[in-house]
């Protein structure tokens, strides 16, 4: 996971995904500014030997990304350089669209925003196991949360909530929810919305990065990915696909 930063503040999370892209909110995307990421640490405050700061050179929003009901709430963000990865910088992977978690599989949110409602941003990276819920439902309880016969929580999004109430707030947005899939982390979310925070039956609301796969990979082969077949390296993502094949 990443810290987006504008003059060296976090105010969004976000994830590697590749040597040269970061996967974000769209959400988190205001208009023209000089963000940066920083890779490989969990303190925000004095950075650690293992940090990574990389300036952003261009910037993907969804073109149907709607502010108003934060549909297609994804945006990746392009490196100045493609990173080296190391034990404290690797990238998660992208599910397959059809991938469903196992019930047993256990699910995390993570990152650095606002520890309540009305609360500080977290200097130490947080963490929190969380269950999931399909969007069908989750819309059924936020619209009746929300009073309205109006549809909130759509196909491409899933939502999550934490038995203890933990949920991620401002400052979370942007990053990752994520599942450890045998030895490899899956991203299943982004984090997108929710009414308040850690409210008891308030599900968060999150985009489903499966959902999304194709246009991701559109995106990053296309800025760079010249030669990828020809490098096909077996990342762990590859290799967890494969086993799952094989598996199922
Ligand atoms: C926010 O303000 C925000 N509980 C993000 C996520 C959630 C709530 C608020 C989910 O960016």
């Amino acid at each position: 996971m990443v810290s987006l930063q504008i003059n060296k503040e976090h105010f969004c999370g976000g994830t590697l995904i590749s040597r040269r892209f970061v996967l974000t909110a769209a959400h988190c995307i205001f208009r023209y500014m000089d963000y940066t990421v920083l890779l490989g640490d969990r303190e925000l405050q004095g950075l650690s030997q293992h940090a990574l700061i990389v300036p952003v050179v261009k910037v993907i929003v969804h073109d149907d990304y709607d502010s108003r009901s934060l549909r297609h709430d994804i945006a990746l963000l392009q490196l100045a350089f493609a990173v080296n990865y190391t034990a404290y910088i690797q990238p998660v992977c992208v599910p397959e669209r059809s991938f469903k978690i196992p019930k047993v599989i256990q699910c995390w949110i993570t990152g650095w925003g606002q520890q309540q409602e009305e609360g500080m941003p977290a200097s130490d990276l947080q963490e929190a196991a969380i269950e999931l819920l399909d969007y069908r439902v989750c819309n059924l309880i936020l619209k009746q949360k929300m009073s309205t016969k109006k549809n909130v929580v759509h196909i491409g999004a899933i939502c999550a909530f934490s038995l203890e109430n933990k949920d991620t707030c401002k400052g979370d947005s942007g990053g990752p929810l994520a599942c450890k899939v045998d030895e490899a982390w899956m991203q299943v979310g982004i984090v997108s919305w929710g009414i308040g925070c850690g409210r008891q039956g308030f599900p968060g609301v999150y985009v489903e990065v499966g959902y999304y796969r194709k246009w991701i990979l559109e995106h990053v082969s296309q800025a760079t990915c010249l030669n990828c077949t020809a490098f096909l390296i077996l990342s762990p993502c590859l290799l967890l696909s494969l086993r799952m094949l094989v598996t199922s």
